[in-house]
């Protein structure tokens, strides 16, 4: 449920027929008829007036910003770590680091020395454009480069909450079963690449990798996917690559 948040999100809602004037009742919950207002709409209005303010300050600092996306645990701090060690050299990177409760993956990210702000989301499911922009008076962008915004990790919200970002990163990793791509499909047909990750455990799990791939066409026919393990680091060279090529693309 989303109500910790507030964001409404309608597949949260209980699939209970809504009467006319609003009013629902769902005979086996013991309650009477309860009003249910959606804010949906509003919600989604005002974070993308602010997704449009951090869009423009990404353009006018001619940054990359890119939201990564998964389930807790996919691997996206582990990934992220990799990634801005490979490219700090190369390129001006930033890390927004969303985090419901603590400050441990800003930390692995400051070990690095790429500069990094934590954003505690408390019981929100999902980063928001506001809550972005508050961040981004607080974290210079670097300019030219590279902004990674580490989502919080769920594969529902997220979906509906654009950051300005330029990209969503979803990482899928191979512990997490193959079903995934049809059960979370609005997120896999929102991606901008897909980094299926931890291949190093393939051998020890049955991840159905032809069924998984044949799901992701059904969903966004012409997504990349990049097949990795930012354990081992197999498969980075080509998402370093991806990650150039975006930049040029960018400065074009
Ligand atoms: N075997 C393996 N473990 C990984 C890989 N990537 C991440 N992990 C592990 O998965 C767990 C969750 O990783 P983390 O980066 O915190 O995931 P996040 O919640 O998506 O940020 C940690 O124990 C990582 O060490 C990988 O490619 N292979
Ligand atoms: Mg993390």
């Amino acid at each position: 449920m989303c109500t910790s948040c507030g964001c409404g999100h309608p597949d949260m809602l209980p699939a209970v027929p809504l009467r006319p004037g609003g009013l629902v009742h769902d005979p086996g919950s013991g309650l009477g008829p309860v009003r249910r207002i959606v804010l949906e709409q509003d919600i989604l209005a005002k974070n993308a007036e602010f997704a449009a303010v951090n869009r423009h300050r990404f353009a006018a600092a001619g940054v990359l910003a890119l939201n990564l996306v998964s389930a807790p645990g996919a691997g996206k701090t582990t990934l992220l770590a990799r990634t801005v060690t490979a490219l700090r050299d190369e390129c001006p990177l930033a890390v927004l680091s969303g985090d419901p409760y603590t400050a441990q993956d800003a930390e692995r990210i400051a070990a690095t020395g790429v500069p990094v702000l934590q954003i505690n989301t408390g019981k929100g499911c999902h980063l928001d454009a506001q809550g972005v922009g508050r961040a981004l008076d607080r974290l210079p962008l670097p300019e030219g480069g590279i902004l990674f915004i580490e989502n919080v990790g769920n594969l529902v919200c997220p979906v509906d909450f654009d950051l300005g970002e330029d990209g969503m990163v979803l990482v899928l990793s191979v512990t997490e079963g193959e079903d995934k791509p049809l059960k979370y499909a609005p997120i896999f047909a929102a991606a901008s690449v897909l980094l299926l990750n931890k291949v190093d455990l393939l051998a020890h799990v049955d991840f159905d990798l032809v069924r998984c791939l044949n799901d992701v066409r059904r969903v966004h026919a012409d997504l990349p996917v990049l097949q990795l393990s930012a354990r081992s680091g197999a498969g980075f060279a080509t998402w370093l690559n991806w990650l150039r090529q975006r930049c040029a693309a960018l400065r074009r």
